[in-house]
Parts: C-alpha cells; structure tokens; sequence
C-alpha cells in the first residue's frame, strides 16, 4: 500500500538538512510485529511497568474517578489492549457499569483489538469508534455520560514540545469539564537503563527502525540498501530525550522510483528517526497545568519506573 502522505512526508524528510523520518511510519505490518517483540524484551520495561500499574492499582484508579454510572473508559490508539484488559477485568468484576470505547483512525487494528478483546472478555460492552481524537472526543463529550480518556504506553513521549502542547490543548478543547484523562509517561531513572531499552544487545531495536528503510523499498520503490546503514540511540539524562537515529556507512546515492527523486548521503550522516522522552514528576505536572488540567495523582510502578498520571478538565 502506497499514500500520498508518506510519499510527501519522506520526500520532505530526506530532503531537510538534517534527515529525517517520522516515528509514526514504524509501525506497518512488519514494524507493528516487532513492536510486539520490543514489548516483550527484558530490556525494554515500559510495558511490564504499565501492566503492573494496571493489575494492581485498577481499583485505586476507578475509585478515583468518582464518576456516575454508566461511565465510558476511551482509549485514545488501539494498541493490542492487553494492559487496558487488566483494568477493564478489574471493573467488570466489581459489576461496574461502562462501555469500552477505543478510538483509532485505523478500522483494521480496532476490528483486531475487538475481537481480541471479546475473546477474553466476552460480556465487555464494547463501542469502537474510527476517526480521528480531536473530533471523537468532541463527539463523546457532546454527551452528560461521564469520560475516562486513556493515553497509555508513554506514547506522549514521541511527540516534541510542540507537538505535545497541541495534543493536549486539543483534548482539552474537546473534552467536558470534569472528564479524566489517563496518561502514561515514562519516568527518568538510572540512564543505563534507559539506554538499554533503547538500544538492546538482540538487535532488535535496530531492526525496528531498518524496517524504515525496507518499508520505503517496498511501497516507494526505494533502493536503500539495509546493509550500508547501521542504527545508533542516544539517551541524554541531562534532558531525558532518547533520539535514535539510522546512519548512513557511506557517502551513498538513493533513489526513490515512485517520485523519480534521489537523495545523496554523505559518510556518518544521520537520518532522525524517533524521540522518546522522558518525564519528571514535576514535568507531568507542569505540563498538566500548562494545557489547562489539574493533576488527581500519580500511579506509579513499584519501581518508580513509569507512571499513569489521572488528570481532570
Ligand atoms: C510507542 N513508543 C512509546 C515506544 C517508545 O518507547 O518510545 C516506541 C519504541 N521505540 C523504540 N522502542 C520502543
């Protein structure tokens, strides 16, 4: 499958002075399977952390929500849904009265986690929406029933100041006062530890920003070839930004056959590939009360890893 956008988008990657290409372009069919992989490396310990948070402190959260019944609990990405299972199990056995509404602007990954999540929870009343956040929360929020909004994973993390100040201000804007909004964010900690996820002894990370360039290949004609690029990833602590980045091993032309377009790489250049920040406690709440929300709490893991930070409009 070719679109324009993508096409566009790395056209206007490859072409700025530093290279670059969007994180969002990881996850096709290939990169949202190692995806999977990375989720489940010992090294990478966000997912592991978010879990427990929601096995262990779904009673905690709920209570905290203080929301009439019948309440909906909206997850903002479809994600596989096996963390936001543990705390829909949670409320469905406590005889909790809501609807599971996930919102993607993918119809494929919400039919999958559908079924995936019937499968496990067969009584779940489940209300999937297609579109976009901005227009999907206007239109839950247009409504008197009360809204848990999940951004989980620490996927905030991906997105530039900027860029996070327009997704919050977004939500906000759409959201009713006194809706909730869950967030996951990855906390800073030991630096070596976050390397580590980042950059893991199986390659497997390595492989997740390759796919790329094979993804390029494949749906643009691209003739980059895997083996004159290796990946590096930096964290700094100084300002908790992990950037990965792919390198070119030598002065190299590239062509694209789709656009008819070609690109030169000079020896040691870099292409940008993705952010991942990481947060302060007192970051989160900054940029809470920036944007407009008040924080409830922080629920931490027991390691002090990660958190799922409960805001209210
Ligand atoms: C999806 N996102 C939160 C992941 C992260 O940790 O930034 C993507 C990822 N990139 C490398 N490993 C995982």
């Amino acid at each position: 499958m070719s679109d324009n956008t993508f096409a566009e988008d790395i056209h206007q990657g490859l072409s700025a002075p530093l290279k670059q290409i969007s994180s969002k372009y990881f996850y096709d069919d290939i990169g949202s399977v190692i995806f999977q992989d990375i989720m489940k490396m010992p090294e990478y310990y966000p997912t592991a952390c978010e879990f427990e948070i929601l096995s262990l402190q779904g009673e905690k959260i709920i209570d905290k929500l203080s929301f009439a019944e019948p309440f909906n609990i909206v997850e903002l990405g479809a994600g596989d849904g096996i963390k936001t299972r543990q705390l829909l199990k949670q409320l469905m056995e406590k005889g909790i009265d809501f609807s599971y509404v996930p919102v993607d602007i993918s119809g494929k990954a919400i039919d999958e986690l559908k079924t995936n999540m019937l499968s496990h929870l067969p009584s779940l009343k489940i209300k999937p929406l297609i579109g976009n956040y901005f227009s999907m929360i206007g239109e839950l929020s247009s409504s008197s029933t009360p809204n848990l909004f999940l951004f989980l994973g620490g996927n905030i993390g991906n997105y530039e100041a900027e860029e996070v100040r327009a997704l919050l201000t977004g939500f906000h804007r759409n959201m009713k006062a006194g809706d909730k909004l869950l967030t996951g964010f990855d906390l800073q900690k030991n630096p070596a530890t976050i390397r580590l996820a980042y950059d893991d002894p199986q390659g497997i990370t390595r492989d997740f920003n390759l796919n790329l360039l094979n993804r390029i290949n494949r749906e643009l004609g691209g003739n980059f070839n895997l083996n004159q690029f290796e990946f590096y990833s930096f964290y700094n602590p100084l300002n908790g930004e992990v950037r990965s980045y792919l390198v070119s091993l030598k002065a190299q032309r590239v062509s694209i056959s789709q656009s008819g377009k070609s690109y030169q790489f000079s020896q040691n250049e870099l292409i940008w590939t993705e952010l991942s920040k990481k947060y302060t406690l007192k970051d989160i709440e900054r940029t809470a009360v920036e944007n407009g929300f008040e924080v409830m709490e922080h629920f931490l893991d027991c390691k002090h890893y990660f958190t799922d930070s409960l805001w209210i409009k």
